[in-house]
């Protein structure tokens, strides 16, 4: 530990070594508590929560990855399509109980449905721009944008120019698990592989597509994975400073085909801090209070994250798959939350900006 904190103090970086170690230490709160000092020197002792809304346009998915418990295939039971008017009546709060508009944001993503064509997504976004012209959309994940350029037969940069044209704002961090060839082949075989997923992440940096990168854990993979999936993140980051945010996900195993489950409090705790401590080019961490749960979803506030994700008002991919936190929280219980680890609550648009 002290040789990190060492290494750390000297300006130098964290490598597969160190971190690997790092996972394996049960000393929470050294590291902890370096975490949260490099926090501070980047966000003081401000803390974002944001107003946002998430869309899952269809949970309809030829993938069917291994531990996901929200996609469906067609004609199975519990397998849905909205269609643009049906998401629009939803914002606008003639369906279900929309009391939180005006949103900052909306995140929608869902499943690589087999019949829709690219203009759907085209045409999903514009007609929300032109509905809500100063609500940020932060929509499809890498793995969705591949999927366009193949069912369109366009080339990813022509995809990602049409969807920033069309009104797409930002990238979501989903999609990337774990980028491990071996380990990602036993999770979800049908996926793009991690290299696909950092192409298209740098061609939407490239294009001026600001995105939010992820990490699926608590499975069946290594610590050396992870270790390799961050250093992966950092070199990217490097190269073109288009992260925002990243997210660490824990794994919610009930309903899917996984039946392992790795995760608990103590490594949730480690996985937000290390990842601080690794990802020195990026600002912010989110500690996604649906997969993590409330509480710990707090205390990760003082183990180096500066975020806590939003209302999210109808979180759809977590809960299918056992989450036990609430499907959406009040701006008053997210800042309730912020404020009790005596941190200034700050209400933030995609872009980090108040
Ligand atoms: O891509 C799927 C993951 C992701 C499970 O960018 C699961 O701001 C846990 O990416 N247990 C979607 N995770 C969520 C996501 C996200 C969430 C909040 C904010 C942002 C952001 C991004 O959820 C998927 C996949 O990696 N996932 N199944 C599961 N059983
Ligand atoms: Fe489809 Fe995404 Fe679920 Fe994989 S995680 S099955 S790509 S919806």
């Amino acid at each position: 530990m002290k040789a990190i904190i060492d290494k750390l103090n000297s300006g130098h970086r964290l490598e597969k070594d160190d971190i690997v170690y790092l996972y394996g230490c049960n000393d929470i709160f050294s590291i902890g508590q370096l975490a949260e000092s490099i926090n501070a020197r980047l966000n003081k002792n401000r803390v974002y929560y944001t107003v946002n809304r998430h869309i899952n346009p269809t949970n309809i998915c030829v993938n069917r990855c291994k531990f996901c418990a929200f996609s469906r295939s067609e004609n199975e039971e519990g397998a849905y399509e909205l269609s643009i008017e049906a998401i629009l009546r939803q914002l606008s709060g003639a369906v279900g109980s929309d009391s939180h508009l005006p949103y900052k944001e909306l995140h929608i993503v869902g499943g690589l449905h087999p019949k829709w064509p690219f203009e759907y997504y085209l045409e999903l976004i514009s007609t929300i721009k032109k509905t809500y012209p100063y609500v940020y959309i932060k929509a499809f994940t890498a793995v969705e944008v591949d999927y366009m350029s193949s069912i369109s037969g366009l080339s990813l940069d022509d995809v990602l120019l049409k969807l920033k044209n069309n009104g797409l704002d930002m990238m979501p961090g989903g999609g990337a698990e774990i980028f491990s060839p071996k380990t990602r082949q036993r999770l979800c075989p049908e996926k793009i592989s991690g290299k696909r997923w950092l192409e298209v992440h740098e061609r939407a940096h490239l294009h001026g597509i600001k995105s939010n990168a992820s990490m699926l854990y608590g499975h069946i993979e290594s610590f050396e994975d992870r270790a390799e999936h961050l250093l992966m993140l950092r070199n990217l980051q490097d190269k073109t400073g288009g992260f925002l945010a990243f997210i660490p996900l824990a794994f919610q195993p009930a309903n899917t085909e996984l039946n392992t489950h790795t995760g608990s409090g103590i490594d949730d705790l480690k996985n937000i801090a290390i990842s601080r401590l690794v990802l020195d080019n990026f600002n912010h961490i989110k500690a996604y209070w649906v997969m993590l749960g409330e509480k710990i979803s707090q205390t990760a506030l003082l183990f180096g994250a500066n975020d806590i994700d939003g209302t999210i008002v109808d979180e759809k991919i977590g809960h299918s798959a056992g989450a036990v936190s609430a499907k959406a929280l009040p701006v008053s219980i997210l800042k309730h939350m912020i404020e009790k680890t005596n941190k200034i609550a700050v209400e933030r648009d995609s872009f980090y900006k108040d």
